[in-house]
């Protein structure tokens, strides 16, 4: 596997400050060393720069942001396209309205190949909110409804060239989800897994599910990882965690999982936030997950391992 990784050190879509040194924190963590030990090749595309800001203003009073999120999106929306070319773009947020931009360069590059984009989104939001719909106003909430065309964009930003069919999109750990998110899902039928369904029936038969239906359209798959997936206890470093998130164990087989499908074609890792990581332990605990997805297996054990007789 050829591997892009792209620095998107974004902040302006959260609520507090500090997931644009998301990337660095990664990096410190070993994620290039990670995923090129297991035989990858890696090229570094450095930081993007965001485009030059736009005097844009919306009906909305509560909406922070809105020029700086949006000259985010028009420059990682053509990273993504650019980046998807034979490779697979990993995106290091930065919060999660980086995913605004990579989703839209993900499904204008699924239209010129010619293949349907699936997209995977661990979190404990749905972040389906449009600019009408937030009350929070942080544009970290509304990346997927934007890049699943739903209406309520108007002059943000163009029109889209191509957008996520909502109905290849499974929300996966979902236990954070406001009113009008809940009916737009709803409506727009999208797959939701919240973590109740997960606790009740298990991670491996829905994402089981999901692998075989891309598999069988040939499909590309995008996985959007949001920190707050990860319950707080093994993952602390975001700054909107929610109880009751993904354990240990079923973080490490849904990236199983992935990576015995083999079709994950990009990936966001996002919301990281190194101002609440005193130790580093979330961000090495992303980079684990990461080797897990790219391939990690368990290691045999070496023949000269076997127990011998010692009496
Ligand atoms: C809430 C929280 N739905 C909002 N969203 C978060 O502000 O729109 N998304 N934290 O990641
Ligand atoms: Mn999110
Ligand atoms: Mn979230
Ligand atoms: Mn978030």
């Amino acid at each position: 596997m050829h591997c892009t990784i792209i620095d998107a050190p974004v902040r302006d879509g959260a609520g507090r400050a500090g997931c644009d040194m998301g990337p660095g924190a990664l990096r410190a963590a070993g994620l290039i060393d990670a995923i090129s030990g297991l035989g990858h090749r890696v090229a570094d595309a450095g930081r993007i720069e965001r485009r030059p800001l736009r005097a844009i203003s919306h009906g909305n009073t509560a909406l922070k942001a809105l020029p700086e999120i949006a000259a985010w999106t028009e420059a990682l929306s053509e990273a993504a396209y650019a980046a998807s070319d034979g490779a697979m773009p990993i995106f290091l947020g930065g919060d999660h309205s980086i995913s605004a931009g990579t989703l839209a360069g993900l499904a204008r590059r699924a239209q010129t190949a010619g293949r349907p984009l699936f997209v995977l989104w661990l979190d404990a939001h749905p972040d389906f909110h449009t600019l009408e719909t937030t009350t929070s106003g942080n544009l970290h909430g509304i990346p997927l409804a934007y890049a699943a065309g739903r209406p309520g964009f108007a002059g943000y930003l163009p029109d889209l060239p191509a957008t996520v069919d909502p109905e290849r999109i499974c929300l996966f750990g979902i236990r954070s989800v406001d009113p009008a998110e809940r009916d737009a899902l709803n409506a727009a039928r999208v797959t939701v897994h919240d973590m109740r369904a997960i606790r009740r029936h298990g991670a491996a038969t829905p994402i089981g599910d999901f692998l075989a239906r891309i598999a069988r359209e040939d499909g590309l798959l995008h996985v959007s990882l949001d920190v707050d997936f990860l319950d707080p206890g093994i993952a602390p470093a975001v700054g909107t965690a929610v109880p009751g998130g993904a354990t240990l164990d079923e973080a490490r087989l849904v990236m199983a999982l992935l990576s015995q499908a083999g079709l994950v074609t990009s990936l966001d890792l996002v919301e990281l936030n190194p101002v609440l990581d005193g130790d580093g332990r979330t961000a090495r605990l992303i980079v684990d997950l990461v080797a897990d997805l790219m391939g990690r297996r368990i290691e045999r054990r070496p023949a000269t391992a076997r127990p011998t007789r010692s009496f």
